[in-house]
C-alpha cells in the first residue's frame, strides 16, 4: 500500500493579497503528486485552513481542489475505530484522512470547517481515535490526535495513550510543537519531547512545524511534514523545497517529491559593525540583485536579517529601506528586519562593564558604583538598577541592553 502524506496546507493564506493563489496551487501539486505515484490514500496532518473560520470563497476553492483526489479510485477499506465502535467510512476518489491543527482549533459546540469537508465527503476527519486501511489482505493502522494547547499537550498524549498494533503497520498523525525543535523552554510553547512519543509506531507524522525533517527514534521514523505553502519564512524552510511523502508500507520507506512549481525562498542573516545607511542599503542591493539573476517563474520570497550595530549617531529610522523595497517590488518579495543595537549604548554599557570588571569585586560596593556611574550618564532612569548589575555581573550585554531599549 502507498500513502501520500503532507500537512499545513494553510488554504486562504494572503487571501487578499499578492499570494492569494498560492496556497490552493500547492495543494492542487500536493493530491496531484500523490495520484501521479499511485497513492492508495492521503494523510494530512493539521492546518487545512489558515483562518479558524475561512471565508466562502476558501471554501469554495479548497473543495474544488480537494476534488482533484476524485479524479482516481482507490481499492482501500477505511474503518474508523472510536470508543470501542467500528465503523465502515464511505468515501470516494482517494480518501484524504486528517486531524485538526492549532488553526483549526475551536471550542468543542462549534463546528471547524474541516468538519464541513468531511460532512460534504472531501475529507475524513479523526481525533483522538485510530482508522485502519484494508487493502486486500493488508491492513495500516493510522492513529490522530488534532492539536491540543501546547500546555496540556504531553497530558493529553500519555491518557490518550494509544498502543500500536502487534505486527502491523503502525502510523500516527500529531501536530504539536517538540521540545527539541523550540528555540525556548516553555510549557506555553511546547511540552513533548522526542523521548515522550509512543514507541512501536513506523511512522510518526507531524505537522505544524513548517519546515521538513526525518529523524529516526529507534525504529520509529519521526517526520516532520512541513507546510506546503511558506507562511513566514524561516531558515530552515529555505534549505528543503515544499513537497509531499509517500510511504510504501512494504519497504516502510518514505520517499520526497517536491512541487514542481513552488516559490523559491532565501534567507539571510547578515551581521554589520558600525554600520552606516548607505552600506545597510548597498548589501540589500547586493544580496537581492543575487537572488534575482536566476530566473523565477514566481516572484521569490527573500528575507534579510540584520544583525550587528549601527555608525555612531545613527538609528534604524535614518535607513530608509522604502526606495529599496519599490526598487524590487516587481521582482521579489522582500522581508527586511533591522535588528541593529545602537553603538553608543553598547559602548557605555561595555564601558560600564570593564569598570566593573577592574575595579571592585562584584561583592563589595559594586552596586553603588553601578549606580553612581549610571547616573552620570544621559540615561538610566527609571532601568531596575538590580536586575542590571544581576546581567553585567554574568555577562549577559545583550540582556543588559534590553533593559535601556524597554526603557
Ligand atoms: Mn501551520
Amino acid at each position: 500500500m502507498k500513502i501520500g502524506i503532507f500537512s499545513d496546507t494553510h488554504l486562504g493564506f494572503d487571501e487578499k493579497g499578492e499570494r492569494k493563489e498560492e496556497s490552493f496551487n500547492n495543494l492542487k501539486q500536493a493530491i496531484s503528486l500523490c495520484l501521479e505515484n499511485d497513492a492508495d490514500a492521503i494523510l494530512l496532518s493539521g492546518d487545512i485552513f489558515d483562518a479558524p473560520v475561512p471565508s466562502h470563497t476558501v471554501l469554495y476553492k479548497s473543495m474544488e481542489c480537494f476534488d482533484f483526489s476524485k479524479k482516481k479510485e482507490s481499492n482501500v477499506k477505511l474503518i474508523v475505530e472510536k470508543n470501542g465502535e467500528s465503523k465502515e467510512q464511505s468515501f470516494s476518489g482517494i480518501p484524504i484522512m486528517t486531524i485538526h491543527g492549532n488553526h483549526e482549533f475551536r471550542g468543542k459546540d462549534t463546528k471547524t470547517a474541516i468538519e464541513v469537508l468531511d460532512l460534504s465527503g472531501y475529507l475524513v476527519y479523526f481525533h483522538a481515535c485510530r482508522i485502519v486501511i484494508q487493502k486486500d489482505d493488508e491492513k495500516v493502522f493510522v492513529y490522530g490526535l488534532g492539536a491540543v494547547p501546547e500546555k496540556k499537550a504531553l497530558e493529553v498524549l500519555n491518557y490518550w495513550n494509544p498502543k500500536p498494533e502487534p505486527n502491523a503497520v503502525n502510523l500516527m498523525l500529531l501536530h504539536q510543537s517538540i521540545k527539541e525543535f523550540m528555540a525556548i523552554e516553555d510549557e506555553m510553547v511546547a511540552t513533548i519531547s522526542l523521548s515522550d512519543l509512543p514507541k512501536g509506531f513506523d511512522v510518526i507524522v507531524n505537522g505544524h512545524l513548517h519546515w521538513s525533517n526525518i529523524q529516526e527514534l529507534g525504529k520509529t521514523k519521526f517526520l516532520l511534514a512541513g507546510s506546503t505553502i511558506p507562511t513566514s519564512i524561516k531558515k530552515l524552510e529555505t534549505e528543503k523545497p515544499k513537497g509531499v511523502y509517500l510511504f510504501d508500507s512494504n519497504s516502510k520507506e518514505l520517499s520526497f517529491f517536491p512541487l514542481p512549481n513552488q516559490r523559491k525562498m532565501f534567507y539571510h542573516k547578515e551581521k554589520m559593525d558600525y554600520a552606516s545607511p548607505e552600506q545597510v542599503i548597498a548589501l540589500c542591493e547586493k544580496l537581492i540583485g543575487k537572488d534575482i539573476s536566476e530566473k523565477h517563474e514566481f516572484k521569490p520570497l527573500i528575507r534579510i536579517n540584520f544583525k550587528g550595530t549601527l555608525k555612531k549617531g545613527i538609528s534604524h529610522s535614518d535607513i530608509n529601506l522604502n526606495p529599496v523595497l519599490e526598487k524590487y517590488s516587481s521582482h521579489a518579495l522582500l522581508s527586511i528586519s533591522k535588528n541593529f543595537s545602537n553603538v553608543a549604548f553598547r559602548k557605555k554599557i561595555s564601558e560600564l562593564r570593564d569598570m566593573q570588571k577592574e575595579k571592585l569585586s562584584v561583592a563589595s560596593a559594586g552596586f553603588e558604583l553601578l549606580q553612581k556611574n549610571l547616573d552620570e550618564t544621559d540615561f538610566g532612569k527609571g532601568i531596575d538598577i538590580r536586575e542590571l548589575f544581576d546581567l553585567l555581573s554574568d555577562d549577559n550585554l545583550d540582556d543588559a541592553l534590553g533593559l535601556f531599549s524597554k526603557e
